[in-house]
């Protein structure tokens, strides 16, 4: 479930919780959302900033884990402290994904990366939340043979479509 105005709601136990800072962030994140939805791991997404709205992060982060979340990821731009708040909330483990705003996202790059020790922020690449998605389900494969199994399926199908379109040799 989303915050208003949201993305589609879900009854079922959310198993990733998708944060980001500000409506305008919406559009990249969806593919984070999209991509978990595809492979059958329910999520809740909210935008929460964690300078803007700290305790409603807080309650939104432990309200989660109660429920039951395995992974959170957590998409900010500019001066991009979200993920690491998060992760500093939580012991589940949480994807940093930058986004693009200024600096063509390289000040939240670093934002999320240079997380100091103790309080790590696995961190894909600028405005990939598809890649956060892919990771979450990794994450949880590891102790869901199930996922696991979805997952082997889609490397398989993405091999088959590149063999497809990418014949071999290549002739200019
Ligand atoms: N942001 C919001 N709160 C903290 C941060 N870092 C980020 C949002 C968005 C950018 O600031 O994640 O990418 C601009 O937000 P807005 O709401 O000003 O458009």
């Amino acid at each position: 479930m989303m915050n208003e105005p949201g993305l589609k709601q879900t009854a079922v136990r959310p198993r990733v919780g998708i944060f980001f800072g500000s409506q305008s962030d919406r559009d990249v994140m969806k593919k984070a959302y999209d991509l978990l939805t595809e492979l059958n791991i329910p999520s809740e997404s909210y935008v929460l900033s964690a300078h803007r709205v700290p305790e409603q992060l807080h309650d939104t982060v432990h309200r989660l884990e109660k429920e039951g979340v395995e992974v959170f990821i957590a998409g900010a731009g500019l001066a991009a402290h979200l993920p690491g708040v998060v992760a500093s909330i939580t012991l589940c483990p949480v994807i940093g994904v930058p986004l693009a705003g200024a600096l063509e996202g390289l000040d939240a790059l670093l934002s999320i990366v240079q997380m100091p020790k103790q309080i790590p922020v696995a961190t894909v690449g600028i405005n990939n939340a598809a890649n956060a998605a892919m990771l979450a389900a990794e994450i949880i494969a590891t102790h869901d043979e199930s996922v696991r199994s979805t997952l082997q399926n889609y490397r398989r199908q993405m091999k088959e479509n590149f063999l497809k379109d990418n014949k071999g040799k290549v002739e200019f």
